[in-house]
């Protein structure tokens, strides 16, 4: 399998797949198509449409089959590996799962139109002002805090064992320090399990290691 994916430090949609690739210890190999300067436009789009022609990132390539949306990706994996647990066995847990996953993948506009996944900065000063500034973000925050603080195990992952579901609110916990939100004892727990997750560990190394600073995805300060 091939993943494709953009810059580790910004794409937040390209971090969920591949974390799901490496936590469960999938073979795949990582393509790399970096940002233009031109918003999601210039080389990077070009790469893209060669291989999708949605024209976005995270997309996989199975022997032929294209996969394109980080959902559809992780739904795509958890057939193909129908003995791994990339969805939790518990019926209902697997159905909270689902659902937590999916207002992810279709909701919080706010959090992520704000706060944009930049992993290497320090944006603290103005997480400050948008928190004081938008209701709809402290709305998204709250939320998110929701469910979280749901989870079975105040030490453990969001449904049992590390699944899909917090593959896909990994990027969240990346904001949440990027941004540095006031955000309970419970929420700031489960950051720190999902942290000292190895794959979300690789992922951030990784970004750190990035040189590539793509001006249209900093943030107006
Ligand atoms: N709903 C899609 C969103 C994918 C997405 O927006 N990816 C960004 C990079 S993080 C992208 O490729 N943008 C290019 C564009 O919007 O033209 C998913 O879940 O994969």
């Amino acid at each position: 399998m091939q993943l494709f994916i953009a810059n580790k430090n910004y794409s937040s949609w390209s971090m969920r797949p591949w974390l799901v690739l490496k936590a469960f210890d999938l073979p795949f190999e990582e393509v790399m198509i970096a940002f233009s300067e031109q918003p999601y436009g210039g080389a990077f789009k070009q790469k893209v449409l060669a291989v999708n022609p949605n024209g976005k990132v995270p997309v996989l390539l199975d022997e032929g089959q294209l996969v394109w949306d980080s959902l559809a990706i992780c739904e795509y994996l958890a057939e193909q590996y129908p003995n791994l647990a990339l969805w939790p066995v518990d019926n209902a847990m697997r159905t909270r799962a689902r659902c937590i996953t999916a207002e992810m993948h279709s909701g919080f506009i706010s959090l992520r139109n704000q706060c944009g996944m930049n992993i290497r900065a320090d944006l603290t000063a103005l997480g400050q002002k948008l928190w004081q500034a938008d209701e709809s973000l402290r709305q998204d925050v709250a939320r998110i805090e929701q469910i979280w603080t749901a989870r079975p195990h105040p030490d453990g992952f969001l449904c049992g064992d590390f699944s899909i579901a917090d593959a896909f609110y990994a990027p969240v916990v990346t904001r949440f320090i990027t941004y540095g939100l006031p955000l309970s004892k419970s929420t700031q727990q489960y950051m720190q399990t999902l942290s000292a997750h190895p794959a979300v560990k690789a992922w951030v190394a990784d970004a750190h290691a990035e040189q590539a600073r793509v001006a249209f995805l900093e943030a107006q300060l």
